[in-house]
């Protein structure tokens, strides 16, 4: 029987060999003589998506046959990485191929190299949604996720004298073998002009009609999501604006061709670009446009699958639902009603029956920048329909709230969807809340702050409505892939069953006493360290010391998230170094990744002190293999998988009450990095989860940080008291690091010493004494392999399989529906 599997693993390599030939040949038009790594890169990701296609065919049988209820997971971002690694692993199909490959003298992981990143999202929110896409077929959950396909993506991070430069992100330029286009499901969308009231024929009643100005239409582009070890294949349907078929007919017949085309453009514009903006909004018109268009699109094709099975839209809610991640798709909500009343004649009572069960809404932060809020003028000239529902919805939800608060004008002000004083908006937030039977925060601590602080208004209207999904990840991209030999040596300890029920990592435990188990695994994070150290020497040109602790913090760059006072620290440890060069130190490198929005120019202003820190330490003999700073260059998802399993420590700094969940936290924790950080976000869980004895705990809680700001915090005080905080700002002050422009730092010592709204002052010195704590640690190694060990088995509660079963048993009420094997 041996020789029988041998032989068909023999005819299976052939088989593969054949299929990448015959796709170089036929759909690249090229002679393998003449093939280079990329065409072997897009044969072998045509192959992948056959299969999948063929998945795909047979699940979207079964859930029609199975009349199963659908999850549409509404995102404006999707941060999906690449897709070939992923598609292999979870086709079962890795080793095999890497052997096939190997045998025509090709090397896998330089063809997985050639993939472009597909970064249609900004970071946290978009890379989430990618998570839930994996669990979500990995639980065999009927899912669809919509979106938008931007042809540019996140902007790529140039370093050019240290300064942040942005260029466009190409991402489509050799292709997307990943996506099918789907013209056969376009659809129309409209916008501008005006409504009108009509009466329609056999009908006394009036109706109002929208009358358009524009047409624009939506191409799905279709991109299917495997699970791991299932047979189920979901959807990602993303969509592009393309200019209506009779869009210039008029103009071209007017003779204005190059109005006509003009006009065009304007259309397919819409999708052109993702906004680079995290957490903080500006009333972009485009963006709304943009935000209007998916969710039209998208609400039209739910209809078309929904009466195409069921028949009629009474049952909208049993059958779909749908999620609103963040507020950026909260217009579907009066799209949903537009619909329903206008074009489906539902009466008012009974379409907001409909919508308020078929919407969910899940908030991702608590910062005040980030709400979204559109002037009602704008929005007016675009949606003019849509305005006037929003201010429908508007008067009977302030009725119904007056009638249980009599004589409370200011809470009707704060729950209003319009937003007055000064420039009327629409707020979107309250839009979500309102029109959906749930809402959720990501994590414990930013839930109960959402009921304490930003939604309290609505939790006290509607407590049942509220609930927590603590964040989580995929453990086979953020382990199983990215990280394999780990991935190995738990398995070959353990088994595998980790790799869908992350809970049972639990069982490594019973190992920590076993020395040659520590070993194995202290070697394996020195072996990714190597690896994570030629990256960095062939990115940056910087030599680092691959025994020194790798301490690292990879996010957007933001205020709130204090890369600066991590930057302040290694100032600090440079400054004792150069004083006391004899004194003993533990031998770090300190590793920044991150894009700063191209508006946000304090961020940028630290991307630049970074990188000139960084010249000033790696250039000084003094601290030569005892400190390095790294700024590595556009980070992104596929960089992240090279770094969460090379790293020793994760930062996550951010001041308390201000971080909503975090994500990067937990995929450095599963793979065996320790956490120094606050009590924030989903910090506060993983150190419940992983023993306050393997967290490095500093600085203020959410309440004091509140309690300082109301006494009023006095940054001053801290520079005044503080010798090596003091000598850390003069350093910057005296121009060290701005040889020739002395006052290019300028603005960050006055956001740090007038206002200081992040409370960097206030935490500076518990977290330079926390990392005293962290070196001391790093130094007894075998004590921190332990805590390491312990941090990865006990991380299973951050699988995003768990968190979305929360989401599937306690708002959408959808069960799995598993395709049958062939
Ligand atoms: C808004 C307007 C224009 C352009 C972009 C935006 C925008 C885009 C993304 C605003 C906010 C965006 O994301 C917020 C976000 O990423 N929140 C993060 O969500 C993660 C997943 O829940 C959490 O882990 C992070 O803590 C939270 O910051």
């Amino acid at each position: 029987e041996s020789a029988g599997v041998a032989l068909d693993a023999e005819a299976q390599v052939s088989q593969i060999q054949q299929a990448l030939v015959n796709n170089l040949y036929w759909v690249q038009g090229k002679d393998e003589q003449f093939a280079n790594a990329h065409d072997y890169y897009t044969a072998l990701a045509h192959s992948v998506r056959n299969q999948l296609l063929q998945k795909r065919i047979r699940t979207a049988k079964t859930y029609a046959q199975e009349r199963a209820k659908t999850v549409y997971y509404m995102s404006a971002e999707f941060l999906m990485g690449r897709q070939l690694g992923n598609g292999l692993i979870n086709l079962g199909l890795y080793d095999t191929m890497r052997h096939a490959l190997a045998d025509c003298g090709l090397d896998l992981d330089e063809l997985l190299e050639r993939e472009a990143e597909p970064g249609l999202g900004n970071g946290g929110l978009g890379r989430l949604a990618a998570c839930f896409m994996d669990s979500l077929t990995t639980l065999n959950l009927p899912a669809v996720g919509y979106g938008i396909r931007y042809e540019f993506g996140i902007f790529t991070q140039l370093i050019r004298q240290g300064h942040q430069v942005e260029a466009p992100d190409k991402w489509l330029s050799y292709g997307n073998p990943w996506e099918i286009a789907r013209p056969d499901y376009r659809v129309e969308i409209k916008f501008g002009g005006h409504t009108e009231v009509y009466k329609k024929d056999g009908d006394d009643d009036y109706q109002v009609r929208w009358i358009p100005a524009q047409t624009v239409i939506g191409i799905p582009h279709d991109v299917p999501v495997p699970g791991y070890g299932t047979e189920n294949v979901n959807l990602l349907r993303l969509w592009k604006a393309e200019a209506g078929e009779a869009f210039d007919l008029d103009a071209f017949n007017a003779g204005d061709y190059f109005g006509a085309v003009a006009n065009k453009m304007i259309s397919e514009n819409i999708t052109k670009v993702l906004y680079p903006n995290d957490e903080t909004r500006q009333g972009k018109e485009l963006r709304l446009q943009q935000q209007y268009f998916f969710v039209a699109c998208s609400l039209q094709d739910i209809i078309r699958l929904h009466l195409r099975d069921h028949g009629s839209l009474e049952n909208l809610a049993e059958f779909a639902a749908i999620q609103l991640n963040d507020t950026h798709p909260a217009i579907g909500v009066a799209e949903l009603m537009r619909l329903l009343i206008d074009e489906y004649n539902f009466e008012w009572a009974a379409a907001w029956q409909i919508t308020q069960r078929t919407f969910g809404y899940t908030n991702h932060t608590l910062m005040p920048e980030a709400l979204e809020k559109w002037s009602v003028d704008l929005f007016g000239k675009l949606l003019p329909r849509h305005l006037e529902i929003i201010y429908e919805i508007n008067h009977r939800f302030l009725a119904q709230v007056k009638l249980r608060y009599p004589n409370d004008p200011d809470r009707l002000e704060r729950l209003s969807l319009i937003e007055e004083g000064g420039e009327r908006r629409v707020r979107m937030a309250n839009l979500a809340c309102v029109g959906s039977h749930a809402i959720n925060g990501v994590a414990a601590l930013h839930t109960e702050l959402l009921k304490q602080e930003v939604l309290q208004d609505f939790y006290e209207l509607w407590p049942d409505k509220f609930s927590n999904k603590t964040n989580g990840i995929t453990p086979r991209r953020w382990l199983l892939q990215c990280n394999p030999r780990l991935a190995q040596l738990i398995s070959e300890t353990i088994g595998d069953s980790w790799i869908t029920n992350l809970d049972d990592l639990k069982q490594l435990e019973a190992h920590l006493d076993n020395e040659v188990f520590r070993h194995a695994w202290q070697a394996i994070k020195q072996e990714n360290k190597w690896s994570l150290a030629r990256y960095i020497h062939d990115t940056v040109g910087i030599k680092v010391n691959p025994d020194s602790m790798f301490d690292v913090q990879i996010k957007r760059i933001h205020e709130y998230k204090r890369q600066l006072m991590n930057v302040l620290h290694v100032i600090t440890l440079y400054n004792r170094m150069v004083q006391n060069p004899g004194d003993h130190v533990v031998p770090r490198t300190v590793i920044f990744g991150g894009k700063a929005a191209p508006g946000y120019a304090m961020a940028k202003l630290v991307v630049k002190l970074v990188n000139a820190v960084a010249d000033v330490v790696n250039n000084d003999p003094i601290v030569a293999g005892r400190l390095k700073v790294v700024f590595l260059p556009n980070y992104n998802v596929s960089q992240a998988q090279r770094l969460f399993p090379a790293s020793d420590l994760s930062e996550q700094i951010s001041t308390a009450g201000m971080e909503a969940s975090g994500t990067g936290n937990m995929k450095f924790a599963l793979n065996g990095a320790l956490t120094i950080g606050t009590l924030d976000g989903a910090n506060v869980e993983i150190r419940e989860e992983v023993g306050a004895d393997n967290f490095f705990l500093f600085g203020l809680t959410t309440e004091q940080v509140a309690a300082c700001k109301a006494v009023g915090h006095n940054p001053w005080c801290y520079y005044d008291t503080n010798p090596e905080l003091k000598r850390t700002l003069d350093v910057i002050a005296s121009g060290l690091f701005s040889p020739g422009e002395p006052d290019l730092f300028l603005p960050i010592l006055d956001s740090l010493l007038v206002d200081d709204p992040y409370m960097v002052m206030a935490d500076f010195a518990a977290y330079v004494q926390c990392q005293e704590h962290v070196s001391r640690t790093y130094e007894d190694r075998d004590r921190w392999v332990r805590m390491a060990i312990l941090n990865t088995a006990r991380i299973g509660k951050f699988s995003a399989d768990r968190t979305i079963a929360d989401y599937a048993r306690e708002i959408w009420k959808v069960k799995a529906v598993p395709v049958a094997g062939e």
